[in-house]
């Protein structure tokens, strides 16, 4: 049998993959910088930035201290010409370094600790004068209801300028959807740490943004099959443009006229036939009574947000085609095994026209 070469690695390969690596980090952080923590944007992601900071340069100093101290002894002590080949000298037990190498990083921790707590109780306290939206956590989109206004929407939510908002969270489980329930966690980097979110228990967190914008975010904790496509968008409007949104939102859907492509998509959305379930059993176009958002997402004024399915998708006209002609291939649900998500429902090309034009008449 023929033996193989020895493996001939350049001795350069691991400087070369280290390089790569620094090269990657570097390029990505230069990349789009809307979910950077570095960045805040509001009191409750500026509180943890102030301690980040300052922590980040006490751990330099000890690192460049102690990595110095690292290559000072390598240097010094390496192996010589003239070297007999013997043992250094054995030492064992110094109580004086030992006692000062445990206080200096106690001492540190504990001068750490303080702002710390501080800051945890500054950020989880019930602030004066907030807006209340409550979150749940689906797999794998977020819902926001606003319990002030009666207000659902999904994927993307509207908070006021300059105000605290106190998110009361969730995560949705058979008493809502075939969801067994799992945890989501909220983070939007610009605005505030992490909350999980948990089945059957409510955690809070106060968000806040200073300045008018869109300010992104996504789940953090895995939930599945289609985590990574589960994402958050805040939309900070100044207090009139809030009000604004607040007044668009409280409007219940119009009503499309009689004879139109968007009446014929009306009907269907509320009776699909051919034993396919109904769209309105699961999606809510709220036009009077109580609004009830089913299973799915508040569809009642779906043109007012730019992405859909867990804000992965830009809200034209092909993509929505798309969603409903196999939602499968727009985001990986698996309907069929797992009851999660939206079911295909073998619309043909005239249901598909009708829907689509429906949709695209909810403003
Ligand atoms: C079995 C329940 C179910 C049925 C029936 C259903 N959907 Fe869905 N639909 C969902 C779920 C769940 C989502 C959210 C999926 C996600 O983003 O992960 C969704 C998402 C959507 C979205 C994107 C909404 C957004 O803001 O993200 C649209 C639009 C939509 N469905 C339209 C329809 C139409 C039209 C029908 C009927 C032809 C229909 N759905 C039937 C469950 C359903
Ligand atoms: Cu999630």
């Amino acid at each position: 049998m023929r033996e193989h070469p020895p493996a001939r690695r350049s001795r350069r390969t691991p400087l070369l993959v280290g390089v790569l690596g620094m090269a990657a980090v570097v390029l990505a952080a230069c990349g789009d910088a809307e979910q950077n923590a570095l960045d805040p944007a509001g009191p409750y992601a500026q509180a943890p930035h102030d301690l980040i900071i300052p922590v980040f340069w006490v751990a330099l100093a000890v690192f460049v201290f102690v990595q110095g101290l690292i290559i000072v002894s390598v240097i010094r002590f390496r192996t010589r010409k003239d070297d007999d080949g013997s043992l250094p000298k054995q030492i064992h037990g110094n109580t004086r370094a030992e006692i000062v190498w445990t206080v200096i990083p106690a001492v540190i921790l504990a001068v750490i600790a303080v702002p710390t707590v501080q800051g945890i109780f500054e950020v989880m306290d019930e602030p004066e004068d907030y807006l209340t939206v409550e979150v749940i956590g689906h797999r794998w989109w977020f819902e926001y209801y606003y319990p002030d206004y009666d207000i659902y929407t999904a994927n993307e939510f509207a908070i006021p300028v300059g105000r605290p908002v106190r998110l009361e969270m969730t995560a949705a489980d058979l008493a809502r959807s075939p969801d067994l329930g799992v945890i989501h966690s909220f983070w939007v980097p610009r605005l505030a740490g992490k909350q999980d979110l948990i089945p059957g228990q409510t955690t809070f967190l106060n968000i806040q943004a200073d300045e008018p914008g869109r300010y992104l975010g996504q789940c953090a904790e895995y939930c599945g099959l289609s985590h990574v496509n589960m994402r958050i968008r805040v939309e900070a409007y100044e207090e009139a443009e809030f009000e604004a949104w607040v007044e668009q939102q409280t409007t219940p859907a119009a009503i499309p006229a009689d004879g139109t492509l968007e009446a014929q998509g009306r009907e269907l959305f509320l009776e699909l036939g051919d034993g396919r379930l109904a769209c309105a059993s699961c999606h809510q176009v709220w036009e009077d009574g109580p609004r009830n958002p089913g299973q799915g997402p508040d569809l009642t004024h779906l043109m007012s947000r730019l992405e859909f399915a867990g804000a992965i998708h830009d809200m034209t006209e092909e993509n929505l085609r798309e969603w409903l002609r196999d939602p499968n291939s727009m985001k990986p649900m698996q309907y069929e095994i797992n009851g999660l998500g939206m079911p295909n429902l073998d619309l043909t090309d005239d249901e598909l026209d009708a829907l689509v034009a429906y949709m695209l008449s909810l403003d």
